[in-house]
C-alpha cells in the first residue's frame, strides 16, 4: 500500500475554498491498473497490469474499432439526453461525460446472462446491454415509472437511492448460487452479477452492508465504484480516507483501482472480476478511477464548488481522445472512418430525439400497475379511488 493513495482525513475546521486540492487528484497511484495511457500510447508490462494483459489477447482491430464506437455513440446518447433536458423535453439528466471508457468496458466485459444493477449514470452499460437509450429517456422524461423491462436485458432499474442497488446486486447474487448457476463450467449459464455505485456510494450504509453479506456468502458479484472525485460537491475526501479498492480487503476480497478512463483496462480488469464471480471465487471490487467532467446533474452548478483548473487537468485525459489516438497512430482507422461513425451518430441523436418527442403521456392511473407482481386488493382499491377522483373533476 503507498501513502500517496491515501486521502488525508477532512479538517472540518477549514474555510470553504475554491483553491486547487492539496494532492493532485488526477494521479492514480503505481497500484492502479493501465494500458493505454492518457496519449493514446500503450502502456508495457507494469507490476499493476502484468496479471490483467491476457484478458486482452483477443482484442484486435475490429474490437478495437468497436469499443470507440460504443465510446463515441455513448457520449452522443448523453449529449442528446443534455440538450433535451434544456429544451424542456426532459425533466432532469445525469450526464456521464468523462465516464464512458469506465462504462463501455465494464458493460462490454459482461455476457448476456450477466445481471446489472445500476445507479443513475449508467447509460454506458444500459447501451452495452443492449437497452435502447429512448427508455433512459423515458424515466427522465417523467412518462413511466422505471422505463424497461430489467429482464429482457439483464439490465436492472436505475436506483436513485444512492447504495441501494448494492444490496439488490448482492442478493440477486446469492439468488444465483441457488440457482446453481455459478461455477458449473458451462459459460452459458455460469452467471454474475454487477452493482455499479459512485464515490459516494461507498459512505452509504446499504453499500458497506451488502459488502459484508457478498463477502460472507461468496457471492458472484462485481462492485464497480466509479470514483468520480465528486458526489454532487462532495470531494472524495468527504466520502472515505482509505480509498475503495483499498477497503476492499477489510472485508475479505480483493479490490483493484483502474483507470477508467482507459476503456481497454477496464475491460480487463472487469473480465477478470466476472470470471472470478462466475467461476465461484466470490467478490471483488474494482474502483474505477475517473472524473465527473460534467454537472452532477442538469440541476447543478459544479462552478459554485470546484476550479476550472481540475476539469481541464482530466480534460487532458479524455477516454475517447486516447483511443482514437491509438487508432490513428496504428493505423485501424482513417479520417473517412471516424467521419462515418459521426454520421451514425448523429442519425443516432435524431432517432432518439424524434422518439422522446413522441412520446404519449400515459394516463395517470398507470402508476399503480407494475407495483407487486400479482395483483393487489389494497393498490387495486387506491387505484380505484384514485380514478373516481378525478372523474369527480370531469362532471363539475
Ligand atoms: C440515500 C440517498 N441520499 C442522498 C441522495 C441525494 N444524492 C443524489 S446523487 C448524490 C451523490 C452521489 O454521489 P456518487 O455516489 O459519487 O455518484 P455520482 O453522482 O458522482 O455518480 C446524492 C447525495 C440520494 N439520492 N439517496
Ligand atoms: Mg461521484
Amino acid at each position: 500500500m503507498s501513502d500517496d493513495v491515501v486521502a488525508q482525513a477532512p479538517d472540518d475546521t477549514a474555510p470553504a475554498t475554491h483553491e486547487p486540492p492539496a494532492r493532485d487528484i488526477t494521479d492514480g497511484g503505481p497500484e492502479m491498473v493501465q494500458f493505454l495511457d492518457s496519449d493514446g500510447r500503450r502502456v508495457g508490462e507494469t507490476e499493476a497490469n502484468r496479471a490483467y494483459a491476457s484478458y486482452l489477447e483477443d482484442v484486435d482491430a475490429d474490437t478495437l474499432r468497436s469499443l470507440y464506437r460504443d465510446l463515441l455513440l455513448v457520449r452522443r446518447v448523453d449529449s442528446e439526453g443534455h440538450a433535451l433536458q434544456r429544451q424542456g423535453e426532459l425533466g432532469l439528466w445525469p450526464s456521464l461525460l468523462g465516464q464512458e471508457a469506465a462504462q463501455v468496458g465494464a458493460g462490454r466485459a459482461m455476457r448476456p446472462q450477466d445481471y446489472a444493477f445500476p445507479g443513475y449514470r449508467e447509460h454506458g452499460v444500459a447501451w452495452c446491454k443492449g437497452v435502447d437509450p429512448v427508455n433512459l429517456l423515458g424515466m427522465f422524461r417523467g412518462v413511466n415509472h422505471g422505463g424497461w423491462d430489467s429482464n429482457e436485458n439483464n439490465f436492472h432499474l436505475y436506483t436513485i437511492v444512492i447504495g441501494n442497488q448494492m444490496l439488490h446486486a448482492t442478493g440477486y447474487a446469492m439468488g444465483v448460487q441457488r440457482d446453481g448457476a455459478v461455477g458449473s463450467g458451462d459459460p452459458d449459464k455460469d452467471t454474475a452479477v454487477m452493482a455499479f455505485t459512485g464515490d459516494g456510494g461507498t459512505a452509504q450504509g446499504d453499500y458497506n452492508e451488502a459488502l459484508v453479506f457478498a463477502a460472507v456468502a461468496h457471492a458472484p458479484v462485481v462492485f464497480f465504484v466509479q470514483n468520480n472525485h465528486w458526489a454532487i460537491s462532495e470531494p472524495n475526501e468527504r466520502q472515505f480516507v482509505i480509498p475503495p479498492y483499498q477497503r476492499a480487503r477489510g472485508f475479505g476480497f480483493p479490490g483493484v483501482r483502474v483507470d477508467g478512463n482507459d476503456v481497454l483496462a477496464t475491460l480487463a480488469v472487469t473480465r477478470q472480476a466476472l470470471e472470478r464471480a462466475r467461476s465461484g471465487q466470490g467478490p471483488t471490487l474494482i474502483e474505477a478511477f475517473t472524473y465527473r467532467m460534467g454537472a452532477h446533474t442538469t440541476s447543478d452548478d459544479p462552478t459554485k464548488y470546484r476550479i476550472a483548473a481540475e476539469v481541464d487537468a482530466w480534460k487532458a485525459k479524455d477516454p475517447l481522445d486516447r483511443l482514437r489516438k491509438l487508432l490513428v497512430a496504428e493505423g485501424l482507422a482513417d479520417e473517412e472512418w471516424f467521419t462515418e461513425l459521426d454520421a451514425e451518430a448523429d442519425e443516432l441523436a435524431a432517432r432518439i430525439r424524434t422518439a422522446c418527442q413522441q412520446m404519449p403521456n400515459p394516463p395517470h392511473e398507470d402508476m399503480f400497475e407494475d407495483v407487486y407482481v400479482d395483483p393487489h386488493p389494497l393498490v387495486e382499491r387506491e387505484r380505484d379511488e384514485f380514478v373516481a377522483y378525478h372523474a369527480s373533476f370531469e362532471e363539475a
